[in-house]
C-alpha cells in the first residue's frame, strides 16, 4: 500500500514557478515595495492581496486619517503597481491582476466620493482605450486622477473606433484627448486620429498612453504628446490650462512631469 511516511511535502506542494524565477515568495517580494506609511500600507495590502470584501472598511477607516486623494495614489494605485511588478516577475498571473483590478477600483469609488472638488470642472478631457485594444484598467486609472484634479472626463470606453474618437473630440474640443494602447498593434490609432484632428483644423493635442507607446513615439505625430503614468496627466493638463500647446509641452516635458 502506498505510504506517505517520510514525505517533505514541502518539496511537493511547492510554487514551481517562484522557484524558477525568483527566491522570494509574493509576501516577501512585496514587504520591500509596500508604502512605509502604516495607513498606506494597509490600504496598498488590500489590493495587492486582492481582498475585495474588505478594502470597503479599510478604506472607510484610512479616509479618517489619511486625504482622499492621497489614499488613491499612495494606497491604492500603489498596490496595483506592486501587482504589475510581481506580474512582471512571473509571480502573480492574469487572474491575480483582474481581481486586484477589481479591489483597486471598489476602494477608489469609495474614495472618490470624498475628494473635494469644484462644482464647476476646470475643462473637459476626453479619453479611451485605442480601436482594437480592450485594456482600460490604466485608463481608468487616469480618469480617476484628472476627476479628483477637478476636470470633466468624457470616458469612451475601450476598442474605440478611431472615427469615433474623432467625431467625439471635434463635438466636445476638450482641453486634451488621451488614448491608451497595451498592444503594438492598436498603438497606430493615434497617429490617425491626430491626422485626422489637424485636418480639420483642430489643434487638440493627443495625449498617447500606455505600454505599447512611449515618449518617442508619441511625440512622432503632430499634436502627439506623452504621460506615462496616471499622476503626471493632471500635471500636464495644468500646463496646457496655463496656455502651452502641445509643442512647449514636448519641450518641456523634462521639467513639467519632474517627480511625479
Ligand atoms: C490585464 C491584461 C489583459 C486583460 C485586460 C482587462 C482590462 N479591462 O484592461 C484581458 C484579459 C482582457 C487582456 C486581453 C488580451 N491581452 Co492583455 N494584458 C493584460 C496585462 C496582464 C496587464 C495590463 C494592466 O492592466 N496592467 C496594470 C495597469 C495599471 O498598467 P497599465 O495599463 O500599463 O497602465 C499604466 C501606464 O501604462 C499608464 N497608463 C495607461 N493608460 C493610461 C492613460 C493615461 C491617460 C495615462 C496618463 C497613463 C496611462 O498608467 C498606468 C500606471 O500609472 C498585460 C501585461 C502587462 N505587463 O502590461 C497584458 C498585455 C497588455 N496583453 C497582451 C495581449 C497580447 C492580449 C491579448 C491579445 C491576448 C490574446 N492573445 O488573446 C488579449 C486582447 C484580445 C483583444 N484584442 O480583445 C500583451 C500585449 C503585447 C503587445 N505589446 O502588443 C501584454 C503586454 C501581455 C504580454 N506580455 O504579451 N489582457
Amino acid at each position: 500500500m502506498l505510504s506517505c511516511e517520510g514525505a517533505d511535502f514541502s518539496k511537493v506542494l511547492k510554487r514551481y514557478d517562484i522557484d524558477l524565477q525568483v527566491e522570494m515568495t509574493p509576501q516577501e517580494m512585496a514587504a520591500k515595495l509596500l508604502p512605509s506609511d502604516p495607513v498606506f500600507h494597509k490600504v496598498a495590502e488590500e489590493v495587492l492581496y486582492m481582498r475585495f470584501k474588505s478594502v470597503g472598511p479599510v478604506v472607510t477607516q484610512a479616509l479618517s486619517e489619511r486625504n482622499p486623494l492621497d489614499i488613491i495614489n499612495n494606497g491604492l494605485v500603489a498596490g496595483m503597481e506592486i501587482v504589475a511588478k510581481l506580474y512582471a516577475e512571473h509571480v502573480y498571473y492574469l487572474p491575480e491582476i483582474m481581481m486586484a483590478a477589481k479591489t483597486m477600483e471598489i476602494g477608489i469609488a469609495i474614495a472618490e466620493k470624498q475628494v473635494p472638488g469644484g462644482l464647476t470642472p476646470k475643462a473637459t478631457v476626453i479619453m479611451h482605450a485605442a480601436e482594437g485594444d480592450p485594456h482600460d484598467i490604466g485608463k481608468n486609472i487616469a480618469a480617476v486622477m484628472m476627476r479628483a484634479s477637478g476636470y470633466e472626463v468624457i470616458d469612451m470606453g475601450r476598442d474605440v473606433p478611431v472615427v469615433d474618437a474623432v467625431a467625439k473630440a471635434k463635438e466636445v474640443k476638450p482641453l486634451f484627448m488621451s488614448g491608451t494602447a497595451l498592444m503594438t498593434t492598436t498603438m497606430t490609432a493615434f497617429p490617425a486620429e491626430a491626422a485626422m484632428l489637424k485636418e480639420a483644423g483642430l489643434e487638440i493635442p493627443l495625449m498617447g498612453c500606455g505600454g505599447a507607446v512611449n515618449r518617442e513615439y508619441a511625440n512622432s505625430y503632430d499634436l502627439g504628446i506623452y504621460s506615462e503614468k496616471a499622476p503626471q496627466t493632471p500635471i500636464i493638463a495644468q500646463k496646457l490650462l496655463d496656455g502651452y500647446d502641445w509643442k512647449k509641452i514636448r519641450e518641456e516635458w523634462d521639467d513639467i512631469v519632474n517627480g511625479a
